[in-house]
């Protein structure tokens, strides 16, 4: 078959991308690897960005996010136990950000695929980029035992941190960068009311905590955990007295306890890839690279991505012209590489790292004094927190 995009991978990247293209008229296919259960089950990110947002809305799959969606205008800084609110929205003129599950939004752009007849492929295995330095680019693949070929004009490489895509640009023409954390977070799902209004992100002698939230009745929680940390030795009632210690009083006392629905440790990790785009192969999202989840910014980076991507395409197929497309690594990657030093300075403020000594304790202490005390120095944190224009 015949297209105009080939979009490799059905995360919030390659589904936005799908429906920012179909909006414009523009000819695509999604290939996913996984099924459509698989897809719509992985729990990863739960809060939006304004920018994020405005894109679900633009392709007309807002309506369940703005009524099951909570609005935020701020979160706490906790430190040792004691809460600090960063008033989002009055430091930054009125944004807010949106708790909204990152399963929700995948459900709603599959669910909106569908009815638009959006070709999206679950289960497309083996999947070959072919010529992507040509005109002519095309992509294999097998399907129920079957193979087969798409040709296309363009390829979007938006398969995540595995996938194939990346590795399709030579090596002596990829560069990476990395920052590898040393702890992970073990993180819990329970349908329990949260503790809190709003977030708390909690720096403490024993390591990070999160509190958050998918709904008023579902609580999401985090500890910081070694790198090898074994699941099994963290059961409920552990993980539950542990978040209580770190969290501090305030946060333990509107704490609900109940049996987690979901349990898992994901490693910290900061990556980039350059650049974004090989001949006729454009990278977009976790493809391309990776966030700490401290700042909550790797779905938001990937919606961010495939709006400039988008933007570039529909100039090409609309206008003839290729300069938005050109452009598009080095615009994409600007507002990466300021997500990357967001994320990394978020979690090298909250988190305890191995080789602390009591030197490095007493900086991140007095720097999180610091941001209690200064209007400017929080609005720097709430600015980066509720997303940078796309500009
Ligand atoms: P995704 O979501 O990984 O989607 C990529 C899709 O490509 C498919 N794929 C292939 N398809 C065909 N052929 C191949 N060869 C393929 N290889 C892969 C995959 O099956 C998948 O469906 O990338 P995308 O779209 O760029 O979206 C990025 C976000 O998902 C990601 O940045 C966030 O979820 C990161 N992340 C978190 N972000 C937050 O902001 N807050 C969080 O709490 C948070 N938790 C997480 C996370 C990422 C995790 N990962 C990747 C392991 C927790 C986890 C566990
Ligand atoms: C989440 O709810 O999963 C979440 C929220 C904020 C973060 C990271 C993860 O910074």
């Amino acid at each position: 078959m015949r297209t105009g995009v080939a979009i490799i991978g059905a995360g919030p990247a390659g589904l936005l991308l799908s429906q920012l293209l179909q909006g414009a008229g523009i000819a695509c296919i999604v290939l996913e690897r996984r099924s459509r259960r698989h897809v719509e089950s992985r729990i990863r990110a739960g809060v939006l960005e304004q920018v994020t947002v405005g894109l679900m809305e633009q392709v007309g799959v807002g309506a369940r996010m703005r009524r099951e969606g909570l609005p935020h205008d701020g979160f706490n800084l906790a430190s040792d136990g004691r809460l600090f609110r960063i008033d989002m929205a009055g430091l930054t003129g009125g944004a807010q950000v949106m708790i909204y599950g990152q399963t929700e939004l995948t459900r709603d752009l599959i669910d909106a695929a569908q009815e638009r007849g959006t070709a999206v492929e679950f289960e497309s295995q083996d999947v070959t980029l072919g010529a992507v330095e040509t005109e002519r680019p095309f992509v294999t693949y097998t399907r129920n035992g079957q193979p087969l070929r798409v040709d296309c004009d363009f390829i979007a490489g938006c398969d995540g941190s595995h996938g194939i895509c990346r590795l399709a640009i030579p090596e002596g023409h990829r560069r990476s960068f990395e920052r590898v954390f040393p702890f992970g977070w073990l993180g819990i799902l329970a349908d329990v009311p949260p503790c809190a209004p709003e977030l708390i992100y909690s720096n403490h002698e024993r390591g990070f905590a999160l509190a958050s939230m998918r709904s008023h009745t579902r609580s999401r929680y985090y500890l910081q955990c070694a790198i090898d940390e074994d699941l099994t030795a963290w059961s409920d009632e552990r993980i539950w007295a542990e978040l209580a210690l770190r969290l501090g009083p305030e946060a333990e006392s509107g704490m609900r306890r109940g049996p987690s629905i979901e349990k898992s440790i994901t490693p910290l990790r900061s990556f980039v890839s350059e650049p974004m785009r090989w001949g006729r192969l454009f990278l977009a999202g976790d493809a391309a690279h990776l966030v700490p989840p401290t700042g909550a910014k790797g779905l938001n980076l990937a919606a961010s991505d495939v709006h400039f991507l988008a933007q570039a395409l529909i100039a090409h197929y609309r206008d003839g012209s290729d300069a938005a497309l050109d452009g598009y690594s080095g615009r994409a990657l600007a507002r990466v590489w300021k997500a990357e030093r967001f994320s990394w300075w978020f979690t090298s403020l909250t988190h305890r790292f191995p080789d602390m000594d009591p030197f490095a304790r007493k900086m991140q202490i007095a720097e999180l004094d610091y941001i209690r005390s200064s209007r400017t120095a929080q609005t720097m944190l709430a600015e980066n927190y509720v997303g940078l224009p796309l500009a």
